[in-house]
C-alpha cells in the first residue's frame, strides 16, 4: 500500500458512482467545497489521499485514484448505515449539536457501532499515512478517531475540524460516553471549530469535564503516568467556499440567460425570494413558511409579484425526524399555494430534488432575497455562494444569527428567526431596500467572502497543524509492520540461521501469549512443552543466554514455567528480577531503580486501593498485587465492563504523575518503580555480554523492547497488529517451532 504525506479522513469520500451501460462503476468527483479546498491543497504535496465511505453499504471497491487523488473506501455494513451513521452520528450527536432542537436519541449499540466503525476509519488512515505525514479528519461521525490514529501512529501531526456547532458544556453534558468523545477529539494536535464560541465551548468541557488545564486556546492533556503531557491547540477557522469557481460562474453568458429565463419560467415575478436547504430541522424551513403564510395572509406580500422559490435538497429521509419534517413541510407548503397561489402558478415554488452546481449558481443570479433561517447551523455556505454570485452588486441576504456565518457578513439583514415578526419584517425590509442600500451591503459582504476563500481556510489550517508539529517533540519511532503484514518466510529463516552463527546470543521471550496460549483463567495456562524444552536445551549451548521476560509476577513465573536455573527470569515487566545464572555479570543490572522506598509503598498501597474499589464496580475484573506494581485484569468481566474499568483505571493514571501506567491486552498496569520490558532486555543484553538479541513477543509491552533493538537483533512479534518488530510469526505454535529449530542450528553450527 502506498503512503502519503497528507491524508484526508472523511465519512464520504469525494465521489459519486455512475453505473455505465456496460455494468462497469464510474467515479465522478463530487464538486462540494470541501473537494475543492482539499484539491487546492493537494496539489501543494507530494501524495495525497482521501479515506472515506463510498456511500452503498456492503463490501467496499478497492483504492483508486480520481482526479490525481488516492481515494481509499472504507466499508460500512447496512447495520454500521444504521447505526453508527443514522443512529449515533445523525440521531444523538447531530440534534444535541445543534440546540437539541429535536430530542437527541440514544442507544448503546448505536455508540458500541460509532466506536468500530471510527476504529476502522482510523486503522484505514493509520496504514496510508507516510512516517511524520499529515492527517486531518473532519466532521462529527469520526471524533475518536484523532485519539486512535495517536495510538497508533504517534509520529504523524492530527487535525481535527468539525464542520457544525460545538454545543455549550449544560447540553454537551448530556451526552452519554462524553468524556470518551473529548478525549477522541483531543488526540489531535489541532482541532478546528468554526466559530470561537465553539472552540470556547470545547475547552470549557475540557477543563470541567476532565478537569484539564486550559490557557486560552490552549488544553493540556496530561499523559497516562509519568508519560510527557500534550498540548492541543483549539481555533477557530471559519469554513468558505470557492469564491473563484463561482465568480466564473457568474461571467458565464450561458449562466445569465438560464438566471433569466428562471424568472420568466416562474411568471415574471417582481421578486424572487430563494431559500436553499438540505430538508433538516435546523435550517428553520417551517419558521420561514410560517412567516411566509403569514405575510400572504396579512397582505403584506401579493403573490402575483413576489414568488419562495424553496430548494429542499433530499437528505437523512430514513431518519424518523427527517421523514416527519418533510411531511410538515410540504402540508405547509400546499396549504400555503392552495391558499394564495394565483392561477397557473405558486406562491411558493418548491423544489425536492438537487441541482447541478450550473443551476444552483442561477438560481441565486435570479433572486432578489436570500432566506437563510437557522435555528442553528456551524457555517452555512448558501449564505456566502449567495454573496459570491452577486458580483452586479444586488440582492440582500437576510441571515439567521444563529449561523457561524453571522459572524463574518455582519452587512446582512441578520434576523432571530424564532421570533416570527421579526423574521416577517426582515424580509419585508428587505424587498423594499433601495439599490443603493443594497450595493452598499453587497460590497462589505463580498469583501469578506471573497478574501477568505475555502482555499485560504485549508491552508491557514495546514499552516498552524504544521507549525505545532514543528514545536512538538518527535514520538517513538514509526511502526515497521501493519496489521498482518510479515516479510517474506524466507528472509526470517536466513536471519535466523545469521542469529545462530553469532558468537554470543541471548534468546529472550514473554511468555503469555508467546511460549503459552492465552487462556481467560491466568492460573490455567498451559505453556507449550517444545518451547520450554528448546529454551532450556539452548542454555546447554555454549555462548548462549536465555531470558524469559513477563508482565506477571515473577513467583507466578516461576511457578508456572519451572525453568533450571540456568534461564534467567524477569517479572513485572522488568520490576522483578529473578537470582541470574553464574554466566551474567550481574553487577551491569542497575538495581537502584527498581528499590522500593516508604513513599513508593504507600502510593503502592493508595493506588491498591482505589483499583480495588473500580474493580468491586465491575463484576469479574481483579485486581492483582505485585511488589512493585498493581494491576487491574479485565479479561474476565461481562459485557461492557472491560472497557468501562479500564477507562477508569485510565482517567485514575492521569491522577498520578508519577506512576508508570502499561495499558495491556486486558490489563492495566500501575508500576511505582520505572522498569519496561525493554529496559530490562537491554540491561540483560548487557549483563550477558551478548553481541545479538533475539526477542519474541506479542503485546504492547513488548513494543518497549522491539523499539531498542538494533540492526543485528531479532525482533518477532507472535500474532497480527502494529508492531515495530522487523519480523512476525502466526502464533504460540510458530514459536515453539521457531525455537526448536533455533536450537537445532546453534547445535548443528557448534
Ligand atoms: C455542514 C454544516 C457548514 C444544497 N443543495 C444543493 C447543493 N447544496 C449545497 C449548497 C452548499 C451545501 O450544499 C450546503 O452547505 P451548508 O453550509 O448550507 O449546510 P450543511 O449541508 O448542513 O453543511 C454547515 C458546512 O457543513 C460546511 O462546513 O457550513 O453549517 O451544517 O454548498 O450549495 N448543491 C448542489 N445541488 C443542490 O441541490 N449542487
Amino acid at each position: 500500500m502506498s503512503q502519503h504525506d497528507l491524508v484526508i479522513v472523511a465519512n464520504r469520500l469525494p465521489v459519486d458512482s455512475r453505473t455505465l451501460p456496460d455494468g462497469a462503476t464510474e467515479w465522478v468527483t463530487s464538486p462540494g467545497g470541501l473537494v475543492t479546498a482539499m484539491e487546492s491543497v493537494m496539489k501543494g504535496v507530494d501524495s495525497g489521499a482521501w479515506v472515506g465511505w463510498a456511500g452503498s453499504p456492503g463490501e467496499a471497491p478497492d483504492p483508486f485514484e480520481a482526479d490525481g487523488m488516492h481515494l481509499y473506501p472504507v466499508r460500512l455494513e447496512a447495520e454500521d448505515v444504521e447505526k453508527y451513521y443514522e443512529g449515533f452520528s445523525n440521531g444523538t450527536l447531530w440534534p444535541l449539536y445543534h440546540d437539541v432542537i429535536v430530542d437527541p436519541e440514544f442507544h448503546r449499540t448505536w455508540w458500541d457501532s460509532y466506536v468500530a466503525v471510527n476504529r476502522r476509519f482510523a486503522k484505514a488512515a493509520a496504514e496510508v499515512a507516510s512516517p511524520g505525514g499529515t492527517i486531518w479528519v473532519h466532521d462529527y461521525q469520526l471524533q475518536l478517531v484523532p485519539e486512535m490514529i495517536r495510538s497508533e501512529r504517534p509520529d504523524v501531526r492530527i487535525g481535527f475540524f468539525n464542520h457544525i456547532p460545538f454545543p455549550p458544556l449544560e447540553l454537551f453534558s448530556q451526552l452519554p460516553k462524553r468524556n470518551q468523545v473529548l478525549r477522541g477529539l483531543l488526540g489531535a494536535d489541532l482541532v478546528g471549530f468554526q466559530r470561537e464560541s465553539d472552540a470556547l465551548n470545547f475547552t470549557a468541557a475540557a477543563r470541567k469535564l476532565l478537569g484539564y488545564q486550559v490557557d486560552q486556546h490552549t488544553v493540556t492533556v496530561p499523559g497516562i503516568g509519568a508519560s510527557e503531557p500534550r498540548q492541543v491547540l483549539a481555533k477557530c477557522f471559519p469554513i468558505s467556499i470557492d469564491a473563484g469557481a463561482i465568480t466564473a460562474l457568474t461571467e458565464d453568458p450561458e449562466l445569465r440567460e438560464r438566471a433569466a429565463q428562471l424568472r420568466r419560467d416562474l411568471g415574471d415575478p417582481k421578486r424572487i425570494v430563494l431559500g436553499v436547504d438540505r430538508l433538516d430541522y435546523t435550517k428553520g424551513i417551517r419558521h420561514r413558511l410560517k412567516a411566509w403564510g403569514e405575510l400572504l395572509n396579512d397582505d403584506l406580500i401579493d403573490p402575483s409579484e413576489t414568488v419562495l422559490v424553496q430548494v429542499a435538497t433530499p437528505s437523512r429521509e430514513r431518519v424518523d425526524a427527517y421523514r416527519q419534517l418533510r411531511d410538515e413541510v410540504e402540508l405547509t407548503v400546499g396549504r400555503i399555494n392552495g391558499d394564495f397561489a394565483p392561477i397557473g402558478r405558486p406562491a411558493i415554488s418548491y423544489l425536492h430534488r438537487s441541482f447541478d452546481r450550473r443551476d444552483m449558481t442561477a438560481l441565486y443570479m435570479a433572486a432578489d432575497v436570500a432566506l437563510v433561517t437557522s435555528l442553528r447551523d456551524g457555517m452555512n455556505l448558501v449564505a456566502k455562494e449567495y454573496v459570491a454570485s452577486r458580483p452586479d452588486l444586488r440582492g440582500v441576504l437576510v441571515l439567521s444569527e444563529f449561523t457561524g456565518a453571522a459572524d463574518e457578513l455582519r452587512a446582512a439583514i441578520l434576523v432571530n428567526p424564532h421570533d416570527i415578526d421579526d423574521l416577517k419584517s426582515s424580509v419585508l425590509r428587505a424587498l423594499t431596500m433601495s439599490e443603493e442600500e443594497q450595493e452598499e451591503a453587497m460590497r462589505s459582504l463580498r469583501r469578506q467572502v471573497l478574501d477568505h476563500d475555502v482555499q485560504t481556510w485549508a491552508k491557514l489550517f495546514l499552516e498552524d497543524l504544521e507549525e505545532i508539529g514543528r514545536t512538538a517533540k518527535p514520538g517513538r519511532p514509526a511502526i515497521r509492520l501493519h496489521g498482518e503484514d510479515a516479510p517474506a518466510r524466507a528472509e526470517l529463516e536466513e536471519a535466523l540461521a545469521a542469529f545462530a552463527r553469532t558468537p554470543r546470543i541471548l534468546v529472550a521471550s514473554d511468555f503469555d501469549g508467546v511460549i503459552a496460549p492465552i487462556v481467560a483463567d491466568r492460573d490455567a495456562v498451559q505453556p507449550d512443552p517444545r518451547s520450554l524444552t528448546a529454551l532450556r536445551e539452548l542454555t546447554e549451548l555454549p555462548g548462549v543466554n536465555v531470558a524469559l521476560v513477563s508482565g506477571r509476577a515473577l513467583a507466578d513465573l516461576d511457578h508456572h514455567t519451572r525453568m533450571p536455573s540456568t534461564v534467567a527470569l524477569i517479572g513485572s515487566h522488568g520490576a522483578e528480577v529473578g537470582a541470574l545464572p553464574a554466566d551474567f555479570h550481574a553487577d551491569v543490572l542497575d538495581a537502584a531503580a527498581l528499590t522500593m522506598d516508604d513513599s513508593k509503598q504507600s502510593l503502592l498501597e493508595s493506588i491498591i486501593r482505589r483499583l480495588r474499589l473500580i474493580s468491586s464496580q465491575y463484576p469479574g475484573t481483579e485486581v492483582e498485587i505485585k511488589p512493585t506494581a498493581a494491576v487491574l485484569h479485565t479479561r474476565q468481566a461481562r459485557g461492557r465492563g472491560a472497557g468501562n474499568a479500564t477507562e477508569a483505571a485510565l482517567e485514575y493514571a492521569r491522577t498520578l504523575p508519577d506512576v508508570y501506567v502499561t495499558p495491556g491486552k486486558k490489563v492495566v498496569e500501575f508500576s511505582v518503580v520505572h522498569t519496561s520490558k525493554g529496559s530490562a532486555v537491554q540491561a540483560l543484553a548487557r549483563a550477558a555480554a551478548a553481541d545479538a538479541v533475539l526477542y519474541l513477543g506479542d503485546d504492547v509491552t513488548d513494543e518497549t523492547v522491539f523499539t531498542v533493538l538494533d540492526e543485528g537483533d531479532l525482533g518477532i512479534k507472535v500474532g497480527a497488529g502494529d508492531t515495530a518488530a522487523q519480523w512476525r510469526i502466526a502464533d504460540t505454535e510458530a514459536a515453539a517451532q521457531l525455537l526448536t529449530a533455533l536450537r537445532e542450528r546453534r547445535g548443528q553450527d557448534r
